[in-house]
Order: structure tokens, then sequence, then C-alpha cells
């Protein structure tokens, strides 16, 4: 049983805060990008020294959506396994800070060739958009970095196994190791077409690119990245949640479950990214579009665990009818209220996800302003929700310090402001989208067309809505800096939930790793081997990149 006294390591805690600076930083500065192109995109600002909408775009997309969420997730991850599987051992710690520095490295060089304008290429990279080659060294570093900060965390949790054979392992860990599992599988595909095609091909050693091989490679990686950067959140719904609202984690054989249906189904999906696109065979697309729907199902499992969290709780302090549970909730507190608005907008997000992910609804949203809006609540909103409801204890319980009441309500009232800035944001993105707006373009190339006034309206309200957010951004750094350097000092929680006493007990197959891993090779291999050997066989003449290798 653990100790829900233990405190993180001072050590570790200085480990796992470097990952949330880097975070914050990146916040602030991606958030600031992402006003400036929502008003540059609307055609009624111009920028000095030449900045345009695709550099401010690549700048906003790099830090929030890949530098922020990958620092904030190895920092808690990091931080999780200290408090659940023991303190880290020297070694350990040390693996874990080059680790750190090396995707820091590499997030300076990529960042740099950004913000000189010689990277505009948005952050999928698409070729044949090209970049510095050091855009690309940068983002490998950062790769490599967090492999080494993953097997950093394999050798904890190891040494925690071996310590105690036979026992459940904790499932915070667990949680902690299964997302960098999903991670690292789901890195090979960027770091091959980073490694194999980009780097050569930026550095002029090769003339051609093979466009269809980069895009599929990067979407075998690119949907188990929106996994890697909910299951955080998904973590601390299933085991902090509870605990913070005084309640029990409804199963615990039922997370993990989830845990292990995130990893085998979410790599296996890339082609529904590529639904529209040639030289793809139907049938193939068709089975990820199958596998797709079975990533749904985890997601669904995690909504049944939290309505089952809050009832019990609920009922246990005396609710009554179907939904009385719902009043005795802790409203007041920024921990419970930023990750339950999350949930919330998981439930429009997800349905949305359901219409991207139907081959013949994709045909209407593809490539529109819909997309954005779908990745503005799932990440923007559900997992970054989320992240500040983690950092608003976490950070005081790493940096000594407590939350004030005046911090909470502040908190509090961040959570609103976001909620409400990216309900005009998003929901104009819709609707737009589903008007026929396009995304990645900047209004002066599509501004004239008579198709473009029906979009006006919504572009307004996404500038108001963006506006609104940057806002909330402000907000956010100002609870982060007082957290971390002004807060008056004191003991916080590191809130870990325990099981219900009725919950079954928990398979020890769902530690079988070897097993999980197995049925993970070989789904990828049914899923992608066939479509990829055709891609390489019939690739345009001049596509170099992966014939020579056949
Ligand atoms: Fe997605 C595109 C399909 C989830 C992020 N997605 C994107 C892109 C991003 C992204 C960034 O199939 C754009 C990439 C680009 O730049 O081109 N997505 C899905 C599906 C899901 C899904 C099926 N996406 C996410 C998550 C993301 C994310 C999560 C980030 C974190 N997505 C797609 C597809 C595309 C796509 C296509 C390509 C579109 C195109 O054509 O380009 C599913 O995982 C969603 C399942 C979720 C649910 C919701 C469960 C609800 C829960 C909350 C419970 C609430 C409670 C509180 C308990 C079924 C768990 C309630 C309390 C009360 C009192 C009511």
């Amino acid at each position: 049983m653990l100790n829900s006294n233990v405190k993180v390591d001072k050590k570790d805690a200085k480990l796992a805060m470097a990952h949330f600076y880097v975070a914050f930083i990146a916040l602030f500065l991606g958030g600031t990008a992402g006003l400036l192109q929502t008003l540059v995109r609307s055609g009624k600002f111009t920028l000095p020294a030449g900045i345009g909408y695709y550099q401010l775009l690549t700048v906003h997309g790099v830090l929030l959506a890949l530098v922020l969420t990958t620092f904030f997730a190895i920092g808690f991850l990091f931080a999780s396994l200290s408090k659940t599987a023991g303190t880290l051992s020297p070694k350990v710690r040390l693996t874990a800070w080059i680790g750190f520095w090396v995707m820091t490295i590499g997030t300076a060089s990529t960042a740099t060739t950004i913000l000189l304008g010689e990277a505009s290429v948005l952050y999928t990279f698409y070729a044949p958009l090209q970049a510095h080659p050091v855009f690309y060294i940068g983002l490998a570093l950062v790769v490599v970095g967090s492999w080494i900060s993953g097997f950093a965390m394999f050798a904890h949790f190891g040494k925690w196994k071996k310590a105690n054979p036979g026992k459940v392992t904790p499932l915070l860990s667990y949680m902690s190791v299964m997302t960098m599992i999903l991670w690292l599988v789901a890195t090979l595909g960027v770091a091959a077409t980073v490694l194999i095609q980009f780097i050569p091909w930026s550095f002029g050693w090769v003339d051609t690119i093979d466009v269809l091989i980069s895009r599929t490679l990067f979407w075998y990686f690119g949907h188990p990245l929106v996994y890697f950067w909910l299951l955080p959140a998904y973590m601390a719904w299933y085991v902090v949640i509870p605990k913070v609202i005084g309640g029990k984690i409804f199963s615990d054989a039922l997370a993990r479950l989830s845990f292990i249906l995130f990893l085998l189904f979410s790599i296996p999906v890339g082609f529904h990214h590529q639904l529209t696109e040639p030289g793809i065979d139907p049938n193939w697309k068709y089975l990820q579009v199958v596998l797709t729907f079975m990533v749904v199902i985890p997601s669904l499992m995690t909504a049944f665990s939290m309505f089952a969290s809050f009832e019990m709780y609920g009922r246990s302090k005396g609710a009554t009818g179907l939904f009385g549970w719902f009043r005795k909730l802790p409203w007041g507190d920024a921990r419970f209220f930023a990750p339950f608005m999350g949930m919330l907008i998981f439930i429009p997000a997800g349905a949305g996800g359901i219409i991207n992910a139907s081959h013949q609804l994709n045909q209407v949203i593809h490539n529109t302003i819909w997309v954005t809006g779908h990745f503005h609540l799932t990440v923007a909103t559900t997992v970054l929700l989320t992240f500040f409801g983690i950092a608003y204890w976490l950070i005081p319980h790493l940096t000594g310090r407590v939350m004030t009441k005046a911090m909470n309500k502040l908190a509090i009232i961040q959570t609103i402001v976001w909620t409400i800035g990216m309900a005009f944001m998003s929901t104009s993105m819709h609707f737009a989208g589903l008007l026929g707006a396009p995304r990645r373009s900047a209004f002066s190339t599509y501004g004239g067309s008579a198709q473009a006034a029906e979009w006006i309206p919504y572009q307004i309200a996404q500038a108001i809505g963006g506006s609104i957010l940057f806002i909330g951004i402000i907000l956010v750094l100002v609870i982060f800096v007082n957290l971390a350097f002004f807060a008056p000092k004191g003991e916080t929680e590191f809130p870990v939930g325990e099981v219900a006493e009725e919950a079954e007990k928990t398979p020890m197959i769902l530690e079988n790793w070897k097993l999980w891993v197995g049925v993970l090779a070989v789904l990828i291999l049914i899923a992608y081997t066939i479509p990829f050997v055709d891609m390489i066989q019939n690739a345009p003449p001049g596509a170099k990149s992966f014939k020579h290798l056949l």
C-alpha cells in the first residue's frame, strides 16, 4: 500500500521542475505566436520585419503541440514514478538529466531556425516544404532525448518490479511506463522519416523525397502522438481526481486495460489522416478506420469509469436520484474544476473525432478548419486544462509551497476564461470548416473569393476567441510563476487515489508486458507491411529515399 504522505524527493522534484520551466516558456512563446497568427490570418493586420503567417503558425504548432506537451508529460511521468515507485537512483536521475538536456538543445535548435524564418513548414513539416537541416536535426534530438528519458523510466520501473516480485505495480507508475512505451514505438516513424528522408534531402545529398512515404511515416507517429498527449491527462483523471474529490478509483483493472487498449490501437491507425491521399489501397484505409473505431473504446471506458467514481462519491455523501451526485462535487477546487471542464469538452471533441474517422464524412471536413477546431478542443482544451489542473497541486508539491485561496480563485477564473475563449474559437472553426473554409491558409490567399465572404463572421469570432485565450495564457503563467517562486512555503499533497473496496482484483495478465508489446508489433505489421511495400514498389520515378533499400 502506497504511503500517501511520501513526498517526491527534492532532487527528483528539481528534474521534474526543469521540464515544467521549458513547458511553460513554450506556452508563453507559442501562445503569443498563436494570438499573432489569428490576427494576421484575419487579413486585418501586418507585422513588421516580414514576419508571416506560416512562420507564426509553425512557432505556434511546434512550441505548443510538440514542446509544451512533451516536456510537461515527461516531467509529470518522472514525478509520478518517483512518488509511486520510489526515489530515482542517481544513475537513473543522471540519465534523465541527459535526456532533458538533449531534448532542450534540440528544441532550441529547432526554435532558432523557425524564428529566423528558415523553417516555416508547420508542425507537420510535410514534404515538399523544406526547412533548414538544423530544424530536422533539432527534432531528431528532441526524439532521441525523450528516448533516453524513456529508458531511464523503464530502468526505474524494472528495479521496483525486481524488488517486489509477483506484486501488482503502482497504478501511476504502470501508466507512466505504458505511456512511454507508446511514445517510443510511435517515434520510430518520425525518427525514420527525419533521419532517412528529410536530413539527407535538406542537406542536398539527395535531390528528391518520396512524399507519400514521408507522410505515412509521419502519421504512423502522428496519431499515437495525440494519445501521448492524452494519456498523462487520463492518469490524472483515473488516479488523482478520485482522491481530489474525496472518493475512490472505480477499478484498477479497468484503468490498466484502457491503457493497454490505447497502446494496441493507437498506432496502426495513421491512415485515417490520409484518407484522401491517392497511393494507398482503400482496403488498407478501411482496415485502419476499423482500428480507429477500436481506439474509441478505451475513451468510452474512461468516461464510464469517471462517471462511476463521481457517482460513488456523491452517493457516499447522501446524494440521491440519477444526477444528485453532480451537486456534491467540489466545484470551488481548481484541482478538480479545470480537469472536469476538460472532461466535459472531451464529449463534443470525441464526437468530432468519430466524425473525422468516418471515411465519407472525412471527405467533407478534411483540410478544412474544422480539423483545427477538433484539435483545439482535444489537445488545447481537454489535455491542457487537465495539465493546468495537475500543475495547481504538483508545482507547489515540488517547490514546497501551497496554493493560496486567491490563486485557487484565479485558477477557477482561468478555467472559465479558457472555456469561453475556446467556445468562441473552436465552435466558429467547426462551422467555418463545414462551409469549406480551408485550414493552414492565410486569408490573403483566398480572401478575394466569393465564398470567403461567408467565412468572415466566423473568422472574427476566431480572433475574439484567440484574444480571450491569450488572457487565459497570461493568467495561467501568473499562477505558475506564483506557485514556483512566490507562494507561501508549506506542504501540498500529491493526491493518489485508492481503489474502491468492491473493485475486482487486478488480473496479473495486465502486467504481461511481453504479451502486449508482442500483440502491438503484430497489429502494426498487419496494418502497415503490405501498403508500405506497395508504396515503395510504386514510388514515382526519381523518388530515391527508400527504393534503394529494397
Ligand atoms: Fe483527433 C485529426 C480522429 C481524439 C488530436 N486529431 C486530429 C489532429 C489532431 C488531433 C492534432 O479519423 C490534426 C492533425 C493534423 O494536423 O492534421 N481523434 C480522432 C478520434 C479520436 C480523436 C476517432 N484527436 C483526439 C485526441 C487528440 C486529437 C484525444 C489530442 C489530444 N483526429 C481524428 C481524425 C483526424 C484527426 C480522423 C484526421 C482528420 C483529417 O482529415 O485531417 C478519439 O480518440 C476520440 C474518442 C473520444 C471520446 C470521448 C469520451 C469522453 C470522455 C469524457 C467523459 C466526461 C466526463 C465528465 C466523465 C469517445 C472520456 C462528464 C460529466 C458530466 C456531468 C456530463
